[in-house]
């Protein structure tokens, strides 16, 4: 016998109960793309209490799609790493290249970054930031159909001691602070540098080193990294997107513990 009161309130139950235990974290990311969700699951594997937002229904991104809609995608040695870690197959392709089932990519990343104690919350979208005195302490949700019906619906609030822009090419929630707050951010000209066109090779290479924070409390992984501080995009090789999201981790680790 089934009983759709019971199904009913163990839903609205238990997802209260998770939300309410994710209002105060370590670690909030924006975004659950594949740097969000790397970071997502390196950050709980370290220790430190994990919350993930994503705005749309489903997590993963840009990766799903491979490149136009061809649902596999490439990445370098340094890359695999990763995903030899977290059990996810790669195949060789020329020396140096391997390629990677983008759904195998995408929910592999996803199942470990859960299984690690990230807690993931889909159809939230990060509208905005708390700071307090120069420094980034949270960030403001809302539910994405609020967003999407335009309707006059306040916010909540989630405080953290660290909030990652994984957003991606948009990078919204660095873009939330320099319009609202109007300050100097650690990039060259204390402003958002901007994306620039493709060149695979050294956006590859800038994205790690472009991961960093870059106002107090504020990190950048991801496409979001070379957006902030000025550099190119790459397209469907992921490996700087994978490495990126782990050294995110790192830093914040390194910050926090
Ligand atoms: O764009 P996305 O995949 O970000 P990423 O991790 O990876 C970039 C690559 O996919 C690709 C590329 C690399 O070759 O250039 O583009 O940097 O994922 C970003 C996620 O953030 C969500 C969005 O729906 C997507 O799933 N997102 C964006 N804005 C918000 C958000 C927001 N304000 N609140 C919550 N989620």
């Amino acid at each position: 016998m089934i009983d759709e009161r019971i199904i009913t309130r163990a839903i609205i139950e238990k997802y209260t109960e998770k939300i309410l235990s994710c209002l105060d974290v370590d670690v909030v990311v924006c975004g659950g793309g594949p740097s969000g969700l790397v970071a997502s699951y390196f950050l709980s594997k370290g220790g430190l209490k994990v919350v993930l937002f994503e705005r749309k229904l489903s997590i993963g991104g840009g990766m799903w799609g491979g490149g136009m809609m061809f649902n596999e995608i490439v990445v370098q040695e340094k890359g695999k790493t990763i995903l030899d870690e977290l059990g996810i197959q790669t195949k060789p392709y020329k020396e140096g290249y391997y390629t990677v089932d983008a759904i195998e990519a995408v929910s592999g990343v996803c199942f470990n970054a859960i299984k690690a104690g990230a807690k993931i919350f889909n159809l939230i979208s990060v509208e905005d930031l708390v700071v307090r005195k120069d420094r980034v302490a949270g960030v403001v949700i809302n539910w994405t159909a609020v967003e999407m019906a335009s309707l006059h619906v306040d916010p909540l609030t989630v405080m953290a001691k660290a909030v990652v822009d994984a957003t991606g090419h948009p990078i919204e929630i660095v873009k939330v602070l320099e319009r609202k707050m109007n300050v100097e951010l650690k990039t060259p000209s204390g402003k958002i540098e901007g994306e620039k066109c493709l060149w695979a090779e050294v956006a590859e290479e800038m994205t790690l080193e472009n991961t960093k924070e870059v106002y107090p409390g504020l990190y950048v992984a991801g496409m979001g990294a070379n957006a902030t501080f000025g550099s190119y995009r790459m397209g469907p090789v992921f490996g700087g997107m994978l490495l990126s999201g782990k050294k995110v981790a790192d830093l914040i680790l390194s910050q926090l513990k």
